[in-house]
Order: structure tokens, then C-alpha cells, then sequence
């Protein structure tokens, strides 16, 4: 049996990919291995008891006789190039491949609204999910935000949009994904050593426009511009836009604008700084895409005030705001954070970084940091590092961890100023996340006896 089409599938990984695929392939009766390559999976106990008569394998790929399988389907962290699938290349596919299958079978399949980017995915996709409900519409919103896709199919049946967010691991086991909107927000570097460099991560994120109905990308990022042909697409840019084009225009105030016309007020979007507005824009011209009425978008836009970590004002204290970047995990998100707020305010920025660099080149963040920064106040383990690249252009003081460099922004910080925590890094030197690395942002913050318990 080699391949046959009554073979078995094997999907790869047990977390929460792997156990939406296997879901899956139970619920459509089709023969199916579970495997994964670490010896003792966390939660296999609840895994086989979950998929009673499915054998599940653990530990190296090598162990097992890839010829026995129809197709290998992988989590999106699992190593497309890992030596053992070396054989079997041509029958790997991932989730989403599974879920265009289910698209193609459905009757009357929900509007695919497919999101990717370096930076602002979960910002985008909940915006436009937001936007979706608000217009009215049944809508599912998942991917490598929340939900698995494919768990989407049974837990929003009837759906009339699908909004996914989808990440260069999930991109780039998914031929012609056929999202009738796909929109590729920014690139920057991220995720280098798993795709072989920049050109390989760049092709990866580029693999959402195949066979994609309706392009969005971003005016101001050339690398998001589709590589392969669409036929329609909209843009958006920061600048003053084109005809058709989402944009910027000073009217008596700053107007987020569509060509000419004015739709917005920038003052009454929601959430804070500059780079916030191209999250806005981007889902503006998705929704209008979508056919949602654009009093509706409005009032979303006004509502959200972003998600937690993610530039968010925590408190401000003597005229000094304390904003919480923590999922600024790479250079790109840092950079947009710093010229984002930075733009913003009358006085200057105290930026908290540092924690694992991943390998990242921190150049980019000294000019912004000359023309934004007081201080940088650096901690974790690659501050040493970060400190080298910045000190020609800004003061930086080197701390061991996130509550020192909080005391001294505490002391250093003067009244128009901000302090942002948006580290370029990764937490997991420190933190088992960066969810715990903005909870103890918080936590610090809660702790000051001249903040009450209502501020933060
Ligand atoms: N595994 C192997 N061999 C490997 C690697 C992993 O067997 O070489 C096994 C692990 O032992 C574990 C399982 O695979 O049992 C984990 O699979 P996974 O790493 O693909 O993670 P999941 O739990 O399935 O979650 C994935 C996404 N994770 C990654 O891409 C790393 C989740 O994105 C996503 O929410 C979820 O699928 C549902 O779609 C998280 C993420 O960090 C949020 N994404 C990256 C990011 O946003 O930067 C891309
Ligand atoms: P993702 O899901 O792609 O990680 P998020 O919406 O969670 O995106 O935002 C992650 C970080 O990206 C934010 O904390 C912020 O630092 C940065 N960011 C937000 N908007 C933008 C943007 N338009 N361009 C670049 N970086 C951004």
C-alpha cells in the first residue's frame, strides 16, 4: 500500500493544530495516524482516549514507514524540510488545505477573508471580525488566532464570512488557498531560520494571494504587493491615497479617507498610534470589499481600543503614559510601536526592551530611537546585545529584569513622556509568554502605593 488512495493520512503534531486536523478526518470517516516526534506528547493520556482505535505515534519520524501514507498533513510547527519527510514531499499539505476541500464541498461556503503579515495579523483579523458582525453577518474568526480553522467548520456551521488569520508556518504548506480577500499586511524579518532567510519567509506570506479573488495589500510595503496575478485588488497607505485607495488626508483634522472622500476622523479611532491607523485602513478596505456598510465599520473602528499587549494605554500617572507593547516580539512591531507613539507625544519615550533576540539585527531601532527616545533601558537576555547596537544613538541603561527597568523608568520619566514596553524579543528567558511579560508590566504598575487599584 503505497499512497493508495484507501491508505491511511498521518498527521503530524498533537497540539492544537494536529487535534482540529484529527477532529477533522474523524468527523469525514477518513482513515487516520496521529503522530508527533516529541517521546512523551504533553496530554496523551486525553489524546488517545479523545481518538480510541487511531494509533498514535511518539518520537522520531524516522520510526515510522512514510510510504504507508495517502498524505502527510503537518502543524504549523513542524519543519516542512525535516529530513525524514524528505520522501514524501510531494503528498505534504496543512490545514488549510483540508479546509479548502470543505469550502469546495459546502453548498453555500462562507466568504474566505484570509489575513497575513509580519506584524498587526490578530489586530487586523479582529477588527474585521468585529466589522463582519457588526455589518450583520454570521462570521467565524480563528486560525492562528483562537480558534483552529478547520474546528471553525463545526463550531460556526453556518457561517456566512470566514475570517482567518494565517501565519507564514501555516502559508507555507497551503497551495491556492482561493481566499476570495487575502491581504498581506507588512513584512519584516521574523521566523528567519525556519524558512531559509528573508526571501524564503517573503515567498511563504506571499503564497496567500494564490488563486485569491480580491487583493489587499500595503502601498507603503513594497513586499506585500502580489507576486502572482489577481484580479482585483485595493491598497492602503499612510499617505494622502490615490483614487480607490485607503489613505490619509488633512482636511480641517487628519481624515482616514477612500480616494477623495472623506470617511473618518483619525481623533475617533479607537485604538492608539500612527501605526494603528494602517491596521484601520487595511481592515477598511477589506470590509468594503466585503460589501459592509461603512457606518457600521465606523463605529467599530471607534469601539475597539486594540487587544491586550498590544499598544495598550495601562495608565497614565503625572501626565506620563505607561503603554504595554509586550507582543512587540520582533524588530518590525518594536519599530512601529516606537514610531507609532513616539509621533504622538509631547515629550519623549522610555523604551523597556530586551529578552530573546532570536538572532535579529536591532540596527533599525537607533535612528527611531534618536529621534523619539529619552532612554532605552534594556533587560533580559540578549540586553547586552541590544545595548551595543543602540548606545550611539540613544542613552540606554543596562538592567537584569522587567521590574528593574520599571523602577527606573519611574524615576526617569517626565511628565508628556511615555514608557513602552515593547521588547523586539522573544519572553521565554524570562516569562513563560508575552502574555505573562505584560501581566507583570501590570502586576508592577498595581503594586505602586501612588497608583490606586482603579487606575491600572
Ligand atoms: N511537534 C512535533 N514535531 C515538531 C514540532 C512540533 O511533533 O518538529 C509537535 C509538538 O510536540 C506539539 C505539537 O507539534 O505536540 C505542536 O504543534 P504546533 O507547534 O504546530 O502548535 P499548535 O499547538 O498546533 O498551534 C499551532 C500554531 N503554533 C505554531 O505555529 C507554532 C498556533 O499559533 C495556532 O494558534 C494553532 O496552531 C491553531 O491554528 C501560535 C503561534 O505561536 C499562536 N504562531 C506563530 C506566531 O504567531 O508567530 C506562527
Ligand atoms: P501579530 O498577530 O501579527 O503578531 P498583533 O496584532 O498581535 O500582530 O500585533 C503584534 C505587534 O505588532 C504589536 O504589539 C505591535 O508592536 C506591532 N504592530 C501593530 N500594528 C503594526 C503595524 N501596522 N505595522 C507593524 N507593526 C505593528
Amino acid at each position: 500500500m503505497t499512497g493508495t488512495a484507501d491508505a491511511p493520512v498521518l498527521v503530524i503534531g498533537t497540539g492544537l493544530s494536529g487535534r482540529a486536523i484529527a477532529r477533522h478526518l474523524h468527523h469525514l470517516r477518513q482513515p487516520f495516524e496521529i503522530a508527533d516526534t516529541r517521546d512523551v506528547p504533553p496530554a496523551l493520556g486525553e489524546l488517545k482516549a479523545a481518538l480510541p482505535g487511531v494509533a498514535v505515534h511518539c518520537g522520531p519520524l524516522e520510526r515510522l514507514d512514510m510510504a504507508r501514507f495517502r498524505e502527510v498533513v503537518l502543524s504549523p510547527g513542524v519543519d516542512p524540510r525535516m529530513p525524514a519527510l524528505s520522501c514524501i514531499r510531494d503528498r505534504l499539505i496543512g490545514e488549510m488545505t483540508l479546509l479548502r476541500r470543505a469550502l469546495d464541498n459546502m453548498t453555500a461556503p462562507p466568504l474566505l477573508i484570509a489575513i497575513t503579515g509580519s506584524n498587526a495579523k490578530s489586530t487586523v483579523t479582529t477588527l474585521v471580525g468585529e466589522m463582519a458582525r457588526e455589518a450583520g453577518c454570521r462570521t467565524a474568526v480563528g486560525g492562528n488566532l483562537g480558534t483552529p480553522a478547520l474546528d471553525l467548520l463545526r463550531e460556526a456551521p453556518d457561517a456566512e464570512v470566514m475570517v482567518l488569520e494565517l501565519s507564514s508556518f501555516q502559508l507555507e504548506t497551503t497551495a491556492q488557498l482561493r481566499a476570495d480577500i487575502a491581504c498581506h499586511l507588512n513584512l519584516s524579518e521574523d521566523h528567519l531560520d525556519r524558512h531559509d532567510g528573508l526571501s524564503g519567509y517573503a515567498h511563504a506570506k506571499q503564497r496567500i494571494f494564490e488563486g485569491a479573488g480580491h487583493a489587499v495589500y500595503n502601498a507603503d510595503d513594497t513586499a506585500t504587493t502580489p507576486g502572482v496575478l489577481v484580479p482585483d485588488h485595493t491598497s492602503f497607505t499612510l499617505a494622502a491615497p490615490a483614487s480607490e485607495q485607503w489613505g490619509l488626508r488633512c482636511f480641517d483634522a487628519l481624515m482616514i479617507c477612500h480616494g477623495d472622500e472623506p470617511i473618518m476622523p483619525v481623533a475617533e479611532v479607537g485604538m492608539p498610534g500612527r501605526h494603528n491607523l494602517a491596521n484601520a485602513l487595511a481592515a477598511l478596505a477589506i470590509g468594503a470589499r466585503a460589501g459592509w456598510a461603512i457606518e457600521a465599520m465606523r463605529h467599530v473602528l471607534h469601539r475597539f481600543t486594540g487587544l491586550p499587549h498590544r499598544a495598550e494605554r495601562v495608565v497614565e500617572h503625572e501626565g506620563i503614559q505607561w503603554i504595554n507593547d509586550s507582543k512587540g516580539t520582533n524588530v518590525g512591531a518594536t519599530l512601529a510601536a516606537i514610531e507609532g507613539i513616539g509621533s504622538s507625544l509631547s515629550g519623549r519615550l522610555i523604551l523597556l526592551a530586551g529578552g530573546v533576540g532570536k538572532g535579529a539585527d536591532f540596527t533599525p531601532l537607533g535612528p527611531v530611537m534618536a529621534q523619539y527616545g529619552r532612554l532605552a533601558i534594556l533587560f533580559g537576555r540578549d540586553a547586552a546585545l541590544m545595548a551595543d547596537t543602540l548606545a550611539d544613538q540613544v542613552t540606554v541603561l543596562e538592567v537584569a529584569t522587567l521590574d528593574e527597568a520599571m523602577e527606573q523608568a519611574w524615576q526617569q520619566a517626565k511628565a508628556g513622556d511615555a514608557v513602552l514596553l515593547s521588547p523586539a524579543c522573544a519572553s521565554l528567558d524570562q516569562f513563560t509568554s508575552y502574555i505573562a511579560r505584560g501581566e507583570a508590566f501590570r502586576a508592577w504598575l498595581s503594586s505602586r502605593p501612588e497608583l490606586s487599584a482603579g487606575d491600572v
